[in-house]
């Protein structure tokens, strides 16, 4: 797999993310996702490593997705639709591992993770937020285990950059890289992101384009 990102994946990003992005569904449980249509990808990770805050920075919209500083915001899957030509829509998902929730909605939000990941045909790739302060932990291994028995491929992005110094973040990259080669359906590099700052942005959204491209899209 090759990770060549062009200028011209970077500027065709840039106009799809500029477009008009939109709310179309939320899902509290598997049985009531929207039909399928146009190519996801999906947003997963712990509670409050900042899933619904990359939405809101891809799209450029302060207010897209709900965020908030308590863990346990997004509670459902949320699909927002971008413009009508553009074939991506993307999926912010409840955050796992949120100790203090209760049993039964833990529980919930697990079965609901696990089985949209494993089950979803259009689902093109899922994109695992990390704490770029932390790197990847026990619960994070998990969801990658989903993803790679149902050989859904995904790539690991180091969010909140802007809290961790250049020196340590490149460190932490190289110490996850690594800690991916065990996994089959991993992308081996591995993104950085800041939402409060937009570093990594025009980086993901040409992903994406990529992404679009290989599926012939
Ligand atoms: N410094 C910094 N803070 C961030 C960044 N991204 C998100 N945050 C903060 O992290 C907190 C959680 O952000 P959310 O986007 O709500 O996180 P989430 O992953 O959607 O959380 P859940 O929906 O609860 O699973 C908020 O206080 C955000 O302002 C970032 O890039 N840098
Ligand atoms: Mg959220």
């Amino acid at each position: 797999m090759t990770d060549t990102i062009t200028p011209d994946h970077i500027e065709r990003g840039r106009k799809l993310f500029a477009g008009d992005w939109h709310f179309i569904w939320a899902s509290p449980s598997i049985e009531t996702l929207p039909p399928m249509g146009a190519l996801e990808v999906a947003f997963a990770g712990r509670s409050n490593v900042g899933k619904s805050s990359l939405i809101n920075a891809l799209t450029g919209r302060n207010a897209l997705a709900r965020t908030s500083h308590t863990p346990g915001r997004t509670q459902e899957l949320i699909f927002f639709d971008g413009p009508s030509d553009g074939g991506l829509r993307l999926v912010d998902m409840p955050g796992y591992g949120y100790a203090a929730a209760s049993k039964t909605k833990v529980a919930s939000w697990t079965t609901l993770i696990h089985s949209f990941l494993q089950g979803r045909s259009t689902l093109a790739r899922v994109y695992v937020l990390i704490d770029g302060r932390h790197g990847l932990k026990d619960v994070d291994l998990d969801i990658l285990k989903t993803l790679d028995k149902a050989a859904v491929s995904y790539q690991i992005v180091l969010t909140k950059a802007d809290q961790v110094k250049a020196a340590e973040l490149a460190a932490r990259v190289e110490a996850t890289k690594a800690a991916l080669l065990k996994h089959p359906a991993a992308f081996p590099e591995v993104l950085t992101t800041s939402s409060r700052s937009g570093a990594g942005m025009p980086e993901l959204r040409a992903a994406m384009i990529r992404l679009l491209d290989e599926r012939g899209r």
